[in-house]
């Protein structure tokens, strides 16, 4: 930190330039030693990828936690082409550490479907994609497997039942028991999935998931 080249002036200058920002929030009314904290996590976007309205063509989407937009850049193999989505803002701000996003075909019907789990109430969330828009329904709460982003689970998606419909393999380290939560396109039906068995901590750091 350069010490040297901060004038209290330029504290105002901070202050003028976030105050209409509500993520940041200044706990000092004076100027120097000002400090701010984060009440929630920046703003930000996160980018997916998916065929989300089923024509074969792989399309981008990004979230924005600063309006809670979802715009969904669908591609016609030359070029993407924007359009709203939806927004998701009355689910508050999915880029802090109390949620996660999930890609997947969960109804099985060709299009890419977005979901999100909240560990604050231990929810699934599913966004069903009409192909421009997503419906978003709560599909599970599972409080007995608590919350997932405790650092103690993993969460993998895949069609672990075959029947074309995305599902969700939770593991917990605890046990080191799987359960699956297998997607009905409208709910998920949890359900033991077995113990590892032998294997050890697969969290432990010196095991890794294979991504394919
Ligand atoms: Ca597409
Ligand atoms: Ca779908
Ligand atoms: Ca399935």
């Amino acid at each position: 930190m350069n010490n040297g080249a901060i004038h209290p002036s330029a504290f105002v200058d901070v202050q003028s330039h976030y105050e209409a920002n509500t993520n940041v929030v200044f706990v000092r009314s004076d100027n120097f030693f000002q400090l701010m904290k984060r009440a929630n996590a920046p703003a930000g976007h996160k980018c997916f990828s998916g065929d989300f309205n089923g024509d074969g063509k792989t399309d981008s989407l990004f979230y924005y936690n600063g309006n809670g937009d979802i715009w969904l850049g669908a591609s016609n193999g030359q070029q993407l082409t924007w359009a709203n989505a939806g927004n998701v803002v009355g689910f508050d701000n999915l880029l802090d550490a109390s949620h996660t996003f999930y890609t997947g075909d969960f109804n099985g019907d060709g299009k890419t479907d977005l979901a999100f789990f909240s560990g604050g109430d231990s929810k699934w969330w599913v966004g069903l994609s009409t192909g421009t828009i997503f419906t978003w329904s709560l599909f599970s709460t599972n409080t007995s497997l608590g919350n997932v982003l405790d650092g103690k689970h993993s969460v993998r998606v895949g069609d672990y039942d075959g029947d074309g419909k995305t599902d969700f393999a939770v593991y917990a380290t605890s046990g080191g028991v799987w359960t699956f939560g297998i997607s009905t396109g409208s709910s998920l039906t949890w359900k033991a999935a077995g113990p590892v068995g032998g294997f050890g901590d697969l969290l432990d750091g010196s095991h890794q998931f294979l991504e394919w």
